[in-house]
């Protein structure tokens, strides 16, 4: 059902802008602002294990996030998978497992396992076309629902390997029977992923995570011709953010009287929890009737 709706976002006018979660409450505070998606983020995901997002977790930890995200929202979840978790043995896996538990759409990146985040530095390795190909058909080939979507993730320009690269690995992918293509860039500036999507004909859907170039906006993107936009991490960086300033003021003040209301209330937390209607079904089913 969510895979139909993602599917229909698609095929709208409109560029579809999904924000990263890494739990059910976050997957909410997405939905609450209006959102048209959900990005279960391994970066985020892992960051709130506080381990690196190295593939340090286990697919399975990674998918019981995402499917926390979903089991609490009405909007579409779309999963980071990374590089697959392995071969294309674990991408069939992935794949029967996250379609099993309502994801609309998985997202593989064509780097080698384990991956390395791609704004950390370090030596970002590339799969070869051949090996990240046959990893987008056998995910296509295994999904049981046609609305399911594959998006691949272009790495070629993270990992300095050039433009050349990065528009042969777009063809090939479609090729192969992509969904979409995630072509992502850690340039400042958008002049980078400009000169992509000049080359690329855009026959397949474009998505981008514009996080070291915010200064382009959706609207302008949407000019573009670009599909989808992922704001991936940010409410996970306003969270460290605020719960680090509390604790300090906390720590500082020895006590909590003058950021009472800077924070949420726990009312605010238990219309979140859905509270209200927990107790509502609780006397809805143990009335006489
Ligand atoms: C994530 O949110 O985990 C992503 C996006 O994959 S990035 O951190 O930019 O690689
Ligand atoms: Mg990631």
């Amino acid at each position: 059902m969510k895979a139909q709706k993602l599917r229909s976002l698609f095929a709208g006018d409109q560029i579809i802008q999904i924000v990263g979660a890494h739990d059910g409450l976050s997957a909410k505070l997405v939905e609450e602002a209006g959102f048209d998606g959900i990005w279960a983020s391994g970066l985020e995901i892992s960051a709130v294990n506080a381990v690196p997002d190295a593939n340090i977790l286990t697919m399975t930890q990674y998918l019981q996030a995402a499917a926390s995200m979903d089991a609490v929202t009405n909007i579409p979840v779309i999963a980071d998978c990374d590089s697959g978790y392995g071969n294309v043995n674990n991408v069939m896996h992935l794949v029967r497992e996250y379609e099993r538990n309502g994801i609309a759409a998985v997202c593989m990146e064509d780097k080698l396992f384990p991956k390395l985040n791609s704004f950390a530095g370090g030596e970002q390795k590339l799969a070869t076309i051949e090996e990240f190909s046959g990893k987008i058909r056998a995910a296509k080939d295994t999904q049981r629902n046609p609305d399911f979507m594959v998006i691949a993730r272009i790495e070629a320009l993270i990992a300095g390997a050039g433009m050349d690269e990065a528009v042969a690995r777009a063809e090939a992918y479609e090729e192969s029977g992509a969904d979409a293509i995630l072509i992502h860039s850690k340039k400042n500036d958008p002049s980078e992923i400009l000169h992509f999507l000049s080359l690329y004909s855009n026959r397949l859907p474009i998505i981008l995570v514009p996080t070291t170039y915010p200064q382009i906006s959706a609207s302008e993107l949407q000019e573009y011709g670009v599909k989808m936009v992922i704001y991936a991490n940010h409410g996970l960086r306003t969270s460290i953010h605020a719960i680090r300033q509390t604790f300090q003021q906390i720590k500082l003040a020895g006590n909590t009287l003058q950021i009472e209301d800077k924070i949420a209330s726990v009312q605010d937390v238990f219309k979140l929890q859905g509270l209200q209607e927990m107790l509502d079904a609780e006397d809805y089913y143990t009335e006489q009737r």
